[in-house]
């Protein structure tokens, strides 16, 4: 870690400084006003955080230190982490330094693998993933130097914290699908392979072509990090903003991830594909598949995959997972019944006129691919997004321990306080 560390202490001065005079200069401009309908609302489009790692625009989707996550989808994930952090990608000594530093953490503790036996069969893998994070937090360096750290020391023990984890994030994961759906016991890492490589091999799928590696490493990417508001990033922040150690906090967001409208989509979406290939006994027709939708949606459910908070265009990571799916697995029916539904949906949900983005997010595409290759487990998917997504956490909770962020703390208020408000002639124009 010492070039990435060295990089971050040489950079940190300026960021601190640069918030101060941000503060000092503007500090009463406003920024944002909050309607009512907000405040119920999930506080949509209510500019209140700050996140450098990446934006998310409605035209654009995910720009990762103003580089469009399109251009770094031949990138390692090793490498995204590094440009999360720092602004910059790592030149060719920087990415070797933080690769070997990852692998010198990369055992996973044998306590760890205790624990996991030793949970009820039944229990949900993102429940494992978590509980393996949490019950690593004993390792914190954050908690064990807190009384002794100077608040702007904080970054380091935090980013000791994160690299020991995201070491540990891959092996952890694969030992879970090891374990959960016996497997067999988990596979040692292995020091000659890349992060995402490294992963994909302790799973243990077979892989002749090397592809399903690439596509592990493109997962990898193309999930780091999606800006600050999401209910995982900003779960993780809230957390670690009380300076709860990098454990508690990642751990935190891994619970917001685990849920259907986030991180869990991705396992509904890959069952909405299946399900319709069996019913339809092969790719339905283009006015099969619309009936279906509409049935769906008539029944109160959502089409997964479909729609964001933010985007307002096609997930640009739908359309890198796409391209490495019509290069990699073009013909299988799987891949056909993704480009069917991106077909058909989208038209769907317009008429239906509720969703304000009809377009596909990133979960509309991934589980078909990894199931392609062989990863079918689909209730495991959210434990892949978690690997992944635990990059972005890190990276922002690094800064923001850099930067000294305050514990969160916006005011609530009461929805009679809201009425009463709202006669007023301030609030009711
Ligand atoms: N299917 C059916 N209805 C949808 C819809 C979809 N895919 N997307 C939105 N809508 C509905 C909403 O349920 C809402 O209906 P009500 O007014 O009856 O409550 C209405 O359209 C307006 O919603 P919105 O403002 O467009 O969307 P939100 O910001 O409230 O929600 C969600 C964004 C992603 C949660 C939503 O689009 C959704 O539920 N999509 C399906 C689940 C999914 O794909 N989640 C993964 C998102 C990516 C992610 O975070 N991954 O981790």
């Amino acid at each position: 870690m010492a070039k990435l560390h060295d990089r971050l202490a040489s950079q940190i001065p300026a960021l601190r400084d640069g918030m101060h005079a941000l503060v000092k200069e503007h500090g009463n401009k406003v920024i944002s006003e909050v309607t009512i309908a907000q405040t119920f609302g999930g506080m949509r489009g209510v500019k209140g955080l700050i996140c450098d790692t990446s934006v998310v625009e409605p035209d654009t989707g995910l720009v990762i230190r103003n580089i469009p996550i399109a251009q770094l989808a031949n990138k390692l994930p090793e490498e995204v982490f590094y440009l999360l952090l720092t602004g910059e990608l790592p030149d060719a000594e920087a990415l070797a330094d933080l690769q070997g530093d990852l692998r010198q953490r990369a055992q996973v503790p044998d306590y760890v693998w205790t624990v996991l036996r030793a949970m009820p069969e039944d229990s949900h893998p993102m429940t494992m993933f978590n509980t393996a994070i949490l019950v690593m937090e004993r390792e914190s360096i954050f908690r064990k130097k807190y009384e002794q750290m100077h608040k702007e020391e904080y970054w380091e023990a935090a980013l000791e914290d994160s690299l020991q984890l995201i070491a540990k994030l891959p092996g952890v994961a694969a030992g879970i699908y090891r374990l959960h759906y016996k497997k067999g016991e988990p596979i040692a890492t292995n020091p000659q392979l890349d992060w995402g490589e490294d992963y994909a091999a302790m799973l243990g799928l077979p892989d002749p072509s090397g592809e399903f590696a690439n596509l592990m490493r493109l997962y990898m990417t193309l999930h780091s990090d999606h800006e600050g508001g999401n209910v995982s990033a900003f779960s993780c922040h809230t957390v670690g903003s009380a300076l709860s150690d990098p454990y508690y906090a990642v751990s935190a967001g891994m619970n917001g991830l685990a849920g259907p409208l986030h991180g869990l989509a991705n396992q509904e979406c890959l069952a909405f594909v299946l399900e319709m290939l069996e019913k339809f006994k092969g790719v339905p027709t283009d006015e099969q598949l619309r009936q279906y939708s509409w049935d769906r949606l008539k029944s109160g459910h959502v089409i997964p995959g479909y729609g964001h908070a933010v985007l307002r265009v096609t997930d640009p990571r739908f359309n890198a997972f796409h391209d490495f799916g019509a290069r990699a697995c073009a013909g299988d029916n799987i891949f056909k019944m993704v480009d069917a539904i991106f077909r058909i949906v989208p038209g769907v949900l317009k008429d239906q006129g509720k969703a304000k983005d009809p377009w596909p997010n990133v979960d509309a595409i991934s589980g078909s691919l990894l199931y392609h290759f062989g990863l079918t487990e689909f209730d495991y998917y959210t434990v892949l997004f978690g690997v992944s997504r635990g990059l972005g956490l890190c990276a922002q909770l690094v800064i923001n321990r850099a930067l000294g962020t305050p514990i969160t703390r916006p005011k609530s208020v009461s929805t009679e306080w809201l009425r009463s408000q709202s006669k007023s002639d301030r609030l009711a124009a």
